[in-house]
């Protein structure tokens, strides 16, 4: 349903010069995440989900979720009647989402081995395998989220991950996961999908429960006591477990020029605001006149208001803003510096200049690409580095799902070539046992250097 706005002060975006330092400093600076205040929230949790496992996890989803559950987990094979109701049209939407997604994933796959010879007789290589368990958290919350279900699983089932688990809230309405996300789990051939969220769901599956597996990665996005368990979980060599990521709230930077249509620009900022008061939403104008910034914000004025969350794109509205550059350069060197989660870029030839872009998560390229495509069906991952940290991280994908392998074989003739420097290093490192390792393979060879 269409919710109408009963405010009547305009929705518009705060405008700064990009040459005003301080202001630009503000515009960029990301929420402090309360990741470690709220800690002392999250240990309780994970304790308790350590010595009372399942039990602590109903009583969980009955205090947070508002549901009382028999039994924490739901076994594949799915029962049909769990998602047999969905529309032909929206099997048919995640099925061709699910195929372009991986049809990409597929293609980072690598498989053969990559194999050097670094010297004669010196043979190193790298394989991978994949993460044998690995959990799935899928958020509950404002929005039933199929998609993060798909660009989670599906990279997952094609590095072929022996165990998939997805774990979601679920509903309160009628204690039930979403038929969407149930579709995704059998589509992707997850083996359970636990009913809980939050930190609970994290520690169960780091830690495993009676009816939860122990997996070795979680990955996924997740409010901040998803994050803090992460954190923990990831800390704690008791779970052995690693995550994805840190994860801070979502965020969009658009360049536009002059070129760029209003309409098209409102609609990708909003479409970032839509997610959650605090989105960041940015637009670095390159050369705007007055006259396109006032068409910007009247469409986004006149789209907000059309949109059923209104109200959590309003709030989100009131702290986003335009910086106005004037030079393409200046506009990409900004953008570099704040690494956005997305990137989109409505200018002229935007090719050419996506060879600037040294920090994002993606990039969206052209007025006829907007991030919701990567959002849902185009094939790219939406799982991606926020908070800046796109600097250091990569969003998911194939690889976040293996880990890689090295092997050597060294012959003989290969010790000849290496074995020298070998004892050096170690003699100089104090470690008489590496030394002699080398030492006495060379001497029953009759390769001992001079001096060893
Ligand atoms: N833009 C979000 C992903 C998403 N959008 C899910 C819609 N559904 C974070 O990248
Ligand atoms: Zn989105």
């Amino acid at each position: 349903e269409t919710k109408t706005d009963d405010s009547s002060a305009p929705i518009h975006l705060k405008v700064i010069q990009g040459s005003d330092v301080a202001a630009v400093q503000e515009a960029v600076t990301r929420p402090i995440q309360k990741t470690t205040e709220i800690m002392h929230l999250v240990n309780p949790i994970i304790d308790n989900i350590k010595s009372k496992g399942d039990k602590a996890l109903i009583e969980y989803t009955e205090k947070f979720d508002g549901v009382r559950l028999s039994t924490p987990v739901m076994n594949a094979p799915f029962p049909p009647e769990s998602y047999q109701d969905l529309s032909e049209e929206m099997m048919e939407a995640l099925d061709l989402s699910i195929e372009n997604v991986r049809k990409f994933h597929a293609a980072q796959l690598q498989t053969e081995p990559l194999v050097v010879e670094t010297q004669p007789g010196v043979t190193c290589s790298r394989f991978p395998r994949p993460i044998e368990k690995v959990g799935l958290y899928i958020p509950g919350g404002t929005a039933v989220l199929p998609s993060t279900a798909l660009m989670l699983g599906v990279p997952a089932q094609v590095a072929e991950c022996k165990e998939i688990v997805f774990a979601t809230p679920p509903r309160k309405s009628d204690g039930k996961v979403s038929p969407e996300v149930v579709y995704v789990a059998q589509k992707v051939g997850a083996s359970k999908i636990v009913l809980a969220g939050g930190a609970q769901a994290v520690a169960a599956m780091a830690y495993g429960t009676e009816s939860v597996p122990k997996v070795d990665k979680i990955l996924g996005p997740g409010n901040q006591f998803v994050t803090a368990a992460k954190m923990y979980v990831q800390n704690d060599t008791q779970a052995l477990c690693s995550i994805d990521m840190p994860a801070g709230p979502s965020e969009v930077l658009v360049v536009a020029d002059e070129d760029a249509d209003a309409d098209f620009v409102a609609s990708d900022l909003l479409s970032q605001a839509e997610h959650g008061v605090d989105s960041q939403v940015i637009l670095v104008g390159v050369n705007l006149s007055d006259a396109k910034i006032d068409e910007i914000q009247r469409a986004v004025h006149e789209q907000a208001l059309a949109l059923p969350r209104v109200e959590i794109v309003r709030k989100c509205i009131s702290h986003s803003t335009i910086i106005k550059c004037d030079s393409y350069e200046e506009a990409f060197d900004m953008s570099n510096q704040y690494a956005p989660e997305h990137l989109i870029l409505q200018i002229q030839n935007p090719d050419k200049y996506v060879g600037l872009v040294d920090n994002a998560g993606s990039v969206f390229v052209g007025s006829y690409t907007p991030e919701s495509c990567g959002d849902y069906s185009s094939g790219t991952n939406h799982t991606l580095p926020t908070y800046g940290y796109a600097r250091q991280y990569s969003g998911c994908n194939t690889s976040t799902f293996q880990k890689f392998i090295t092997s050597q074989n060294v012959t003989p003739q290969g010790l000849e070539n290496i074995g020298k420097a070998v004892m050096c290093v170690a003699k100089v490192e104090g470690l008489d046992g590496h030394r002699n390792a080398v030492k006495i393979r060379m001497s029953k060879l009759g390769l001992l250097p001079e001096g060893f």
